[in-house]
């Protein structure tokens, strides 16, 4: 993408979403941030030797490969951009995006309790293993309390790039969108409390409980620019993640920034010694098809739609060709001050338990790819019976179907096959447990009391 399709975007962004509210706030952020250029380059020592003058500030820690040029004005900063493109440089000119978590509320009592680890038959996956503190899955949020006991013995390296400073905590009057004060931001907290909670007699269980939790504070109440989500990113690679969890979106549809797609790219393929990290999205919740380009669409992102309790889509769930798999809205996780939300929700709840998931996975099979892990997802996800999928297997609102752990579980560990089938019967064999679990069930219980009809 060029520098000035970005600064188009810039523009045009800018004017179809005045920043009303919090305005001193953004606007200092803005005047921190801005203007300047992001380059990208493997090579800054090089970089450096032609262009001694410029000053380069790494975005996120010392092993980064991507950097803020500051410029004095934003005709500058595009200037400068054109012209590094032009010796071929990756550089393009930092934007101020708006952002939101996908959040959602649910007002209904019977969310309470963690269901969805039934519905997801968690519990056999747990007696092979809880997970395995060497995977680390990186939570790209708003503000996380990483003094919560579910987190506090499984942290590492804890960052805010919003801010950039060390400390991801939820800030004091953020998100306070109805005139309260305090900790009002859950979101990060919840999301990464649906990932990876510790089983720890506190709280909630995280889908993988003993994997660790690389914190990053990435999401404001109103705009960030562009170089944070790189920096985030930039935090997550630097830190060997093995998954990285996106709850988040932009609030309008537009398309992925090119050097977002750029670290993503690097983020699949560098950490764990070139086994990468697997970067899943939650779909978004303006229940409209997702347009080609977005963030679900950029190359190995895992996306995620959200179904309920029942397994039916949510009404609110974005859907499309993107959406890879369908998972549960976990609306039961923690919150701030050790406090428990029972009406969380959204895409932003179903994608940390397709995050927690992979990071199980990773912790008994080490060996795979990022990719081999998505694969693995999807080619286990079982579609669900209430729709016809397309000749791929795909529908717009569940992808290639519906999260299925214990069908993962099974390809994992194949079941003992030795056992003579039953006559009558013999089809459900060859049927994954979690259809039968979830649909075959009745059918089976029919079929047993069949047989011991005399
Ligand atoms: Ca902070
Ligand atoms: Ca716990
Ligand atoms: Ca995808």
């Amino acid at each position: 993408m060029s520098f000035t399709l970005l600064f188009t975007t810039v523009q045009s962004f800018a004017w179809a979403n005045p920043i009303a509210p919090h305005t001193k706030r953004a606007t200092q952020q803005a005047n921190r941030l801005l203007p300047s250029v992001i380059l990208q380059t493997s090579d800054p020592q090089g970089f450096q030797q032609v262009h001694p003058t410029v000053k380069l500030q790494r975005l996120g820690p010392k092993t980064t490969q991507s950097f803020r040029i500051d410029t004095t004005s934003t005709s500058q900063a595009v200037a400068l951009a054109d012209q590094l493109s032009t010796e071929g440089w990756s550089a393009s000119v930092d934007m101020q995006t708006i952002k939101t978590p996908y959040n959602l509320s649910f007002n209904d009592p019977n969310y309470a309790g963690q269901w969805y680890l039934d519905t997801l038959d968690m519990v056999t996956l747990w007696e092979k293993s809880l997970g395995d503190s060497e995977i680390r899955v990186a939570v790209i949020d708003s503000g996380i309390d990483i003094a919560h006991p579910d987190f506090s013995d499984k942290l590492i390296s804890p960052y805010d790039a919003h801010a950039d400073d060390d400390d991801p905590s939820p800030n004091d009057g953020e998100y306070c969108w109805t005139g309260a004060s305090g900790i009002c931001d859950e979101h990060g907290t919840a999301v990464s409390g649906i990932a990876v909670a510790a089983n720890n007699d506190s709280g909630i269980v995280g889908i993988c409980p003993s994997c660790s939790l690389i914190p990053i504070k990435m999401l404001g109440d109103t705009v960030g620019a562009l170089s944070a989500d790189v920096a985030a990113f930039e935090h997550a690679i630097a830190n060997e993640a093995a998954v990285i969890n996106n709850s988040w979106g932009y609030i309008e549809p537009m398309s992925a920034p090119q050097p977002l797609i750029n670290v993503i790219a690097r983020a699949q393929t560098e950490t764990r010694n070139g086994l990468g990290a697997l970067v899943v999205f939650a779909a978004g919740n303006d229940n409209r098809m997702l347009e080609d380009g977005e963030l679900c669409s950029i190359e190995g992102v895992l996306c995620v739609s959200a179904v309920d309790s029942y397994g039916r889509p949510t009404a609110y769930t974005n859907f499309g060709d993107d959406v890879d798999v369908s998972a549960p809205s976990a609306t039961v996780s923690i919150a701030p001050n050790e406090s428990l939300t029972t009406n969380f929700g959204g895409t932003s709840a179903a994608a940390p338990v397709v995050s927690g998931l992979a990071g199980w996975i990773l912790s008994v099979r080490p060996d795979l790819s990022s990719q081999e892990v998505a694969d693995l997802i999807i080619q286990n996800s079982q579609q669900s019976p209430l729709i016809t999928p397309d000749e791929n297997g795909h529908h717009d609102k569940y992808g290639f179907g519906m999260l299925s752990p214990l069908n993962i579980y099974e390809t994992l560990y194949p079941p003992d096959t030795e056992e003579p089938q039953k006559a009558g019967c013999s089809t459900l064999a060859i049927a994954p447990s979690s259809v039968i679990n979830s649909y075959i069930l009745p059918l089976l219980l029919g079929c047993l009391f069949w047989m011991r009809r005399p």
